[in-house]
């Protein structure tokens, strides 16, 4: 079954997996600490994901083939750690992400994106680097504090959609299938 989705101005698609309701809690407040001392624009706690593949726009009418081809796929089940905390300076972005990444982790996100790429929805696979973005437009990240290790398992994987609003990119989450 194919949800019917709406689609806003601007609009880009991704596959992620969207973040426990704990593990987004444990985040947030981390990231809030951050924006006290060194600004920078909070991403909302209910917003934060770790993308797998992005599409970008995707034609509305491609959506429904979309969902059909990905609740055929048969993906694997990861564990998730998050244990660092980074900054890019190319854009300005704070992240939580992993000292070793998980091959399964990483064997998720590649399968996912070659699945794409034959549905014709991806033009080619791209690295992986998993990372949760926790905020936006900090400049200077000044010493970042160390982050107790967050962690689960991934049971599921999203559809998402994000596109502009008044108030930076909104998030939201379209569809959703098991992970095996
Ligand atoms: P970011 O958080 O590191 O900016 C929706 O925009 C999601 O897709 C975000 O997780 C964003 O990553 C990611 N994203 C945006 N543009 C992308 C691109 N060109 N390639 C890969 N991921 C992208």
């Amino acid at each position: 079954m194919s949800t019917e989705i709406v689609v806003p101005p601007g609009a880009r698609f991704f596959f992620a997996l969207w973040l426990p309701v704990d593990a987004a809690k444990k985040l947030h407040t981390v990231a809030g600490g951050v924006v006290g001392r060194c600004g920078g624009r909070l991403m909302r706690e209910d917003a934060l994901h770790i993308t797998l593949a992005f599409l970008g726009e995707v034609p509305e009418r491609r959506l429904v083939e979309l969902q059909k081809v990905a609740a055929e796929f048969k993906l694997q089940k990861a564990p998730v750690r998050l244990d660092r905390l980074g900054f890019w300076n190319h854009n300005h972005i704070l992240w939580a992400g992993t000292k070793e990444p998980d091959p399964a982790l990483s064997a998720l996100a590649a399968e996912l994106q070659d699945l794409l790429v034959k549905a014709g929805f991806l033009t080619d696979a791209k690295p992986f680097l998993p990372h949760v973005t926790l905020l936006r437009k900090l400049l200077h990240p000044g010493a970042l504090p160390e982050l107790p290790a967050v962690e689960w398992s991934a049971a599921e994987f999203v559809l998402a959609k994000s596109w502009p609003s008044d108030r930076g990119s909104a998030y939201e989450t379209v569809a959703r299938w098991p992970l095996n």
